[in-house]
């Protein structure tokens, strides 16, 4: 009988309950080599964490992620927790010898995300395995374009064209929540889905982004403070709502390069009316186009000049045949997937690299990449001047 893989999770909101999700799958989906074990979740209200045990599946909860580190029933810990919490915990996981996947962005600044990365591959020796949570690299349609790329399917790349549009602060009245404070998420727009696009694109190109070219802008500078949204207590005694300062960008846009001769735009912002969640990446080569747009996830566009000239334009492929990456656990041919399934084939690709002893991807590694590009862009944002970006990747 193969051996459970034991889990620990930190934080139960948004990214707790897709990775609860994802964990409670994985197992009836994929055969895999260790059944994972929903151990124990970790949250601050104890009310709150014991409500999400129950709800989401997790046998045990508990209101100290510290006591997830001397247990030997958990063999790995996922934070889902905000943006401050992940080089603290990620660090003490890996000493403790747990297995960590940790959610994006890697961490608040360089400075962590290296010491996370020296954490990783220290812990590395003693077989102990590091991953970072960017799910959408794990769309079918994603890993598709990727490997149709690294096939010359598009000739050499030229163009490089990512947004990811969201209009969930739009309103001047919604409260100040943690992802609006610089202290708590390091960033705005920027670090929380900018990070996004920019591991895709260097996923999907297998180029890093060399040097970027940014400005941001933060369009509502204070908010209602959280309390007094919840209808609490922030009326000051003359009954005036209380507000605190946005400390982060709202929008930011940059132009890049990713190595000689590519060139790129990217754009993240929380203030694109009517986007919900629009994420869409376009690479143009001199061989053809290729377009994935996540409101559309089971699709790929191709446009592929090798065809002959009459039969030229954009051929939509849908990404759902047993052959393409990921699907033939799924459904019949033709079934879509949707936005869990992302986070359900990150659990069982962390799975399967945990039991072969191999480094799971993106690594920590990788993940400082992103963080070097991020670093980047505020820093060419502050200046308004172009700013190369440092590899990581040795
Ligand atoms: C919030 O903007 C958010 O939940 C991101 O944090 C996620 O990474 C993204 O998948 C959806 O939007």
């Amino acid at each position: 009988m193969a051996q459970p893989l034991r889990v620990g999770m930190v934080g139960y909101a948004f990214m707790g309950a897709a990775h609860s999700q994802a964990w409670r799958t994985v197992n009836h989906v994929y055969d895999l080599p260790s059944p994972v074990q929903m151990q124990v979740v970790s949250g601050r209200s104890a009310p709150a964490v014991a409500a999400a045990a129950r709800r989401f599946g997790w046998s045990d909860h508990t209101t100290d992620w510290r006591t997830l580190l001397t247990r030997d029933d958990v063999d790995l810990i996922d934070i889902c927790s905000p943006g401050d919490t992940h080089a603290d915990i990620a660090i003490a996981a890996l000493s403790a010898g747990k297995h960590v996947l940790c959610e994006k962005p890697l961490a608040n600044s360089v400075d962590e995300a290296r010491r996370m990365v020296a954490a990783a591959e220290a812990a590395k020796t003693s077989g102990v395995r590091a991953m970072c949570g960017f799910n959408y690299r794990r769309v079918p349609a994603v890993t598709l374009m990727r490997d149709l790329i690294a096939a010359g399917r598009l000739g050499t790349i030229r163009h490089v064209r990512a947004c990811y549009l969201q209009d969930w602060i739009v309103d001047p009245e919604f409260p100040l929540v943690w992802r609006l404070r610089k202290e708590v998420a390091g960033s705005g727009a920027l670090g929380d889905i900018g990070a996004h696009i920019v591991d895709l694109t260097q996923f999907v190109t297998g180029r890093l982004v060399t040097e970027v070219s940014a400005l941001a802008e933060t369009f509502v500078r204070s908010r209602p403070l959280p309390s007094a949204s919840a209808g609490l207590s922030a009326l000051s005694a003359g009954g005036v709502v209380e507000r605190g300062e946005v400390t982060v960008d709202d929008a930011v846009l940059f132009l890049a390069r990713l190595g000689d001769q590519v060139v790129a735009t990217y754009e993240a912002t929380r203030f694109a009316t009517g986007r919900k969640n629009g994420l869409r990446v376009e690479i143009n080569g001199s061989l053809g186009t290729l377009v994935f747009d996540v409101e559309r996830m089971n699709e790929l566009q191709f446009y592929d000049l090798d065809r002959p000239v009459e039969e030229q334009g954009f051929t939509r492929i849908l990404v759902t045949e047993p052959s393409h990456p990921y699907m033939a656990a799924w459904w019949p041919p033709g079934h879509t997937i949707g936005y869990e399934h992302t986070f359900t084939h990150q659990a069982h690709d962390l799975v399967r690299a945990i039991a072969a002893g191999v480094d799971p991807t993106p690594s920590f590694a990788d993940a400082l990449q992103v963080q070097l590009v991020l670093d980047a862009v505020s820093r060419s944002a502050e200046t308004s001047s172009w700013v190369t970006v440092e590899s990581a990747i040795v």
